[in-house]
């Protein structure tokens, strides 16, 4: 049955995953202590060509399987403004040339190509969540890495470049850029539902408290995301309390490498599939969310015995996108290296057999962001929209046949093979990356989203 709202209009809703384009200058600096995968893969030869490719080809294989898949455009790089804030000075060849020099791990976390990882690009409210009945945005501050904590801004402009309808959508600002309010988007966020056009339960997962002392916490690794954070993204959103979940990560499972929530556990509609060991207080928070969401809930708990912790960080299981291919089928998309680990296959094995929601995996190739730490979820937001809300968001933005051939030709045309920490010296990327740019915010059209267009 589609409902129907105000004025007759159609208040079906669908989720909508916006996935990052992986930018060119992507590469292997490992600039993120706790993200095992990044420090392990630091100083290797990146291939920025294939690894837009591998993102493309997984957005466009759900599209084509019925899903509505969206794009982000990747963020300009190196961030010359932040370069110069930090004291490089001259002309920009001359900026680069020093920077390289004298601080290599400046000009590198000026060039991450990491706002391709659009889990962690802002936290979204489906209207049919919020008072005032328009979707929320929040740009993460991401203030935990400072390669990542340039992003922001941008994000920001680019959000509002594909959601301008004031009408209907609202951009808050990123949170204070302050430990205590660490936020990263919605790689801590998820939302559960009976189905996407109902009001539903938004489950914040924290790794620790920004201002109140002597609470648990990790002792190895950071804890990106304070509740304090979570709950100030509630608010400005304007979330009904009694529909609010907030629960702490296990901080020893940091320990071990889940950096984000989104590496220990995933839900949609109305599953749950985590970890064992995902949460400090695990039956407590399965009873608020039973309680908050009113109706039938399916929890897919994954035991230790089964697949360690280890291996959930080294296979990526839970960085998985579950997504409804019909009303009560579901399929979980894990990348190539769960097929890699034994225990992981199995289990899955056993899940597709026995679950009654999940009962296809897909696999896909995204090595070359799995070594730096991103999975299929990761390289993906979610944003849930009605049907009319779906019509104002900027259609070059939606994939579609077209759409994907200009961006795969746009990739091929621009984007190096190759990308090793040495390159990001050389005086001529910079202009590459501009050009390619400038290239695709027509292709998207974004207008002058980018600020050397500007000026
Ligand atoms: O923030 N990696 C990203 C990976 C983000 C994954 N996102 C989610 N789980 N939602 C990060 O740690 C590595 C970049 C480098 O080392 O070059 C990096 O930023």
């Amino acid at each position: 049955m589609v409902i129907k709202g105000r004025n007759g209009v159609s208040m079906k809703a669908h989720e909508v995953n916006f996935d990052g384009l992986v930018g060119p200058s992507h590469n292997y600096a490992g600039l993120s202590k706790g993200n095992i995968a990044s420090t392990n893969n630091v100083g290797e030869v990146s291939n920025p060509r294939l690894a837009a490719l591998q993102g493309l080809e997984k957005a466009k294989t759900l599209a084509d399987l019925g899903l509505k898949q969206g794009v982000f455009a990747p963020h300009v790089r190196p961030h010359f403004q932040v370069l110069k804030e930090l004291g490089f000075s001259g002309s920009e060849t001359e900026i680069i040339e020093k920077a390289f020099k004298k601080a290599p791990e400046i000009l590198a976390a000026c060039y991450s190509s990491s706002a391709m990882w659009t889990a962690n690009a802002a936290t979204v409210s489906p209207s049919a969540d919020t008072l005032d009945k328009k979707v929320h945005f929040t740009p993460a501050n991401l203030n935990n890495k400072f390669h990542r904590s340039i992003e922001p801004h941008l994000t920001g402009e680019i959000l509002k470049a594909t959601f301008k309808d004031s009408d209907k959508f609202v951009h808050h600002k990123p949170l204070p850029q302050t430990p205590s309010f660490g936020d990263e988007g919605a790689a801590n966020h998820t939302r559960f539902c009976s189905d996407y056009e109902n009001p539903g339960v938004e489950f914040f997962v924290f790794g620790r408290y920004g201002l109140v002392q002597n609470k648990p916490e990790p002792k190895v690794f950071p804890a990106r995301q304070t509740l304090e954070a979570s709950q100030a993204i509630a608010r400005l959103h304007g979330l009904d309390e009694k529909k609010t979940v907030f629960a702490q990560q296990k901080p020893g499972v940091i320990d071990q490498g889940v950096f984000h929530n989104d590496v220990i556990s995933v839900g949609n509609k109305n599953v749950y599939f985590y970890h064992e060991e995902a949460l400090l207080e695990e039956q407590k928070t399965k009873d608020e969310l039973l309680k908050a969401l009113g109706s039938d809930f399916h929890f897919i708990k994954v035991p230790t015995d089964k697949v360690s912790v280890q291996d959930a960080v080294e296979s990526y299981l839970f960085n998985s996108q579950l997504l409804s291919f019909s009303s009560d089928k579901m399929a979980i998309v894990v990348p190539e290296e769960c097929r890699k680990n034994n225990n992981v296959w199995n289990y899955l094995q056993e899940l597709i057999s026995e679950d009654h929601y999940v009962k296809e995996v897909k696999v896909f190739d995204v090595t070359e962001s799995m070594k730096n730490g991103g999975g299929p979820a990761c390289l993906r937001l979610r944003v849930v929209l009605t049907e009319d809300e779906l019509k104002c968001v900027n259609p070059k933005t939606l994939l579609d046949d077209k759409l994907y051939l200009n961006l795969t030709d746009w990739v091929k045309k621009h984007y190096r093979d190759r990308l090793k920490p040495s390159d990001l010296s050389d005086p001529k990327l910079p202009t590459e990356i501009r050009t390619a740019l400038d290239e695709l915010t027509q292709i998207m059209n974004l207008g002058s989203v980018y600020d050397f267009q500007k000026s």
